[in-house]
């Protein structure tokens, strides 16, 4: 009886999501829904924890406005409609993925180091203009050919952290969330060699 209870209470709790789910929004998953709020201040951390923490990113997925992905090496939410942060897909945009990677608080005026989960649903006070100007404390600007790996480079519109400099051919290895249709990961990119594009640093690495 309780089995059989409880099998028809499954099905029609599925059957009621399939409702609810499908004609609202058949394009996205509400990734968001799963993510959470945790978050701790930290030491310093160094460059290479830096890119070990931004790589698990790598595959997760593109969400404008969005800041948590939960490290399956899937886009959980591939296809929403590009900048519109109601999609409530899985992944950061640019600037909120160089927040997270690069261990910033979200007060402006402080320039340590915190640690945001991977499924800590946040983007940060900072667009990738702000990056390329140096705003915030922990931030500062820096030359194209004096930066090294996990600096960034910035335009007004988007921003990318270098994977490994390969300055020999201008076209570094960038990690980045790209856009909707191209994900996070990291891409062979010619930032460098683009003027558009300014050299971005996160001070205060421990190494
Ligand atoms: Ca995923
Ligand atoms: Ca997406």
């Amino acid at each position: 009886m309780r089995r059989g209870l409880a099998t028809g209470l499954l099905a029609g709790l599925v059957l009621g999501l399939l409702v609810i789910g499908t004609p609202a929004g058949a394009y996205h998953t509400r990734f968001q829904w799963g993510c959470n709020d945790t978050f701790y201040n930290h030491d310093p951390v160094t460059r290479a924890d830096a890119r070990d923490y931004a790589y698990v990113a790598a595959a997760e997925g593109y969400q404008w406005g969005g800041g948590c992905w939960n490290g399956n090496n899937v886009d959980d939410s591939p296809g929403d409609p590009p900048q519109d942060p109601n999609t409530l897909g899985e992944g950061g945009d640019c600037s909120g993925f160089t927040f997270k990677s690069w261990w910033e608080r979200a007060e402006t005026g402080d320039p340590w180091f915190r640690y945001h989960a991977w499924m800590q649903n946040v983007h940060g006070p900072y667009a990738a203009a702000d990056f390329k100007y140096g705003t915030g404390a922990p931030n500062t600007t820096v030359a194209k050919a004096n930066t090294v790996y996990m600096d960034a480079f910035a335009s007004t519109y988007h921003i990318g952290m270098i994977y490994w400099a390969n300055t020999a051919y201008n076209e570094d290895r960038i990690i980045e969330a790209k856009c909707e249709a191209c994900g996070t990961g990291t891409w062979p990119r010619t930032y460098r060699g683009n003027p558009d594009y300014s050299g971005a640093r996160r001070l205060y690495w421990a190494g």
